[in-house]
């Protein structure tokens, strides 16, 4: 595994602890999320740490601590989580951002609790085509698919923006939600990125917010290298604005942490793990950036 996370120079601002769980075990459709780790990482030194359109410089606001290698057993998400919690237990959720690099979206499941923790009151922002609301899947209720029917469970309120992909069971569960304990901004229906911004402020409020970020929530024309790619998905334009709106003027939640999961690289293409990793950048730019202007 790589040395560099994105190429800044000298260490200045935020640390960001990154961990790369290169794990693939659930997945139902396509494979190669065990190599998006690696992937986001190449990735990340060929891009220019200048944000030219928010004209804010990564470089400014943030350094990168990779972690070593966790070690995964191939038994499934059960072991996986108990080797991440392991590791968890040697940081501090009120003050480390831990940036968590998929791997399938099984993977965050303990990032989940860790900052829950330290953050009762922590509400997650997830972008993904699936709702992942399944109670269980094939057996387990710690699959993919059910990621956050779990976060549900734990009483965390979740904004979902991208869902297009679910079955009947997941959409009465839905219905049956408090409009305070989940908001679906559903694909086909996304408001410009400023109203959408706007209605995720509302929703979160003063919570502490958790990104869990699978990459298929995006346009399968922006990011074509996942397992289970959904037409009509999230556009790059729209996405990068709505992180930009979102925290504009100062405005916005307190980001604690963040994971991307379900990056699966397509050999001889560098677009999908370059489009991801430029996401990963402008989220931690427009938060770090105007927070800190
Ligand atoms: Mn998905």
């Amino acid at each position: 595994m790589h040395h560099e996370f994105f190429d800044l120079g000298p260490r200045q601002g935020r640390n960001i602890f990154v961990m790369s769980v290169p794990f693939e075990g659930t997945v139902s459709f396509g494979t190669g999320t065990r190599l998006g780790p690696e992937a986001l990482f190449r990735a990340s030194v060929q891009i220019e740490s200048l944000d030219a359109e928010l004209d804010l410089d990564l470089a400014d606001l943030a350094h990168f601590t990779p972690l070593p290698a966790l070690h995964l057993p191939v038994s499934g998400p059960e072991g996986v989580h108990q080797s991440m919690r392991e590791r968890l237990r040697e940081f501090n959720a009120s003050t480390d951002f831990i940036l968590t690099l998929g791997g399938e979206h099984s993977v965050p499941l303990p990032l989940f609790e860790f900052y829950q923790a330290a953050h009762p009151d922590l509400a997650i922002l997830h972008i993904d085509a699936h709702a992942d609301l399944r109670p269980a899947y094939e057996g387990s209720p710690l699959s993919h698919a059910c990621i956050m029917a779990r976060a549900r469970q734990m009483g965390i309120p979740l904004a979902q923006i991208g869902i297009r992909s679910l079955c009947a069971e997941q959409r009465d569960f839905m219905r049956a939600q408090a409009p305070k304990d989940l908001l679906t901004l559903f694909a086909w229906d996304l408001p410009a990125p400023d109203e959408a911004a706007r209605r995720v402020r509302d929703f979160v409020g003063a919570r502490p917010l958790y990104i869990s970020f699978d990459v298929d929530g995006m346009d399968p024309s922006v990011i074509p290298g996942t397992g289970t790619p959904e037409p009509g998905g999230i556009l790059y334009a729209w996405m990068t604005r709505f992180w930009k709106e979102l925290w504009r003027d100062g405005r916005g939640p307190v980001l604690v942490g963040m994971d991307m999961c379900e990056l699966a690289p397509i050999h001889g293409s560098q677009a999908s793990e370059t489009a991801a990793v430029k996401l990963i950048q402008r989220i931690l730019t427009a938060w770090l950036g105007y927070a800190q202007a």
